[in-house]
């Protein structure tokens, strides 16, 4: 098998389009025949995370643990796709520094507030414009633009199918020889 196993790690807000391009790329990297793992929210946050809420703190836990996982499934040369808000620079740093600088590749999924909001799959940002839901990225809780990621999408201004395909062509540099 021809793979040198990467994490590949998706930044951005609520609704930017995180989960659909992990697994957009997913099914491209699965199809040559890259082991992958698709990590999000459905499946982190239901299960080892439950435990978890939004605070400062328990996002701090969630994308530690996170980030041990993608450790031990880097061991073992599956290539796992994170698609989590993680907020600042310095929750970044931590999983960058537990899984290790060369094998983590930053996409910063950079889609703006507005149109997250507008777009509101889950009535989410609705919710939290009406003080439901505390501490809600964008809204009551911070988020950092990464500085320098490896790659940046605007899912507004680009196609999903078509940002997938150009992420695909990217990360296939650091993950074939
Ligand atoms: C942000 C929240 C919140 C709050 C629930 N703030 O669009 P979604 O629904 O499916 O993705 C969001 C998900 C974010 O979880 P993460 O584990 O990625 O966050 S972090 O990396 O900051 O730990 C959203 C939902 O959970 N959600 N409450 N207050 N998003």
């Amino acid at each position: 098998l021809n793979q040198r196993s990467k994490v590949i790690w998706f930044t951005g807000l609520s609704g930017s389009g995180k989960t659909t391009l992990a697994s957009g790329l997913e099914r491209l990297l699965f199809k040559k025949g890259h082991f992958c793992q698709v990590l999000d929210g459905d499946n982190i946050r239901s299960g080892i995370n439950n435990n978890l809420t939004f605070t400062e703190d328990d996002r701090r836990e969630n994308i530690r643990r996170i980030a041990e996982v993608c450790k031990l499934y880097l061991n073992s040369g599956v290539i796992t796709l994170c698609a989590f808000i993680s907020p600042t620079n310095e929750i970044r740093d931590m999983a960058r520094e537990i899984i290790g600088e060369e094998d983590f590749l930053e996409i910063h999924v950079n889609t703006p507030i507005e149109i997250c909001e507008e777009r509101d799959v889950k009535g989410l940002y609705a919710k939290a414009r009406q003080g439901k839901i505390p501490n809600f990225t964008g809204i009551s809780s911070p988020f950092e633009a990464p500085i320098s990621p490896f790659y940046r999408i605007d899912t507004s201004k680009q196609e999903a199918e078509k940002a997938v395909e150009m992420l695909f062509e990217k990360v296939g540099e650091e993950i074939s020889w």
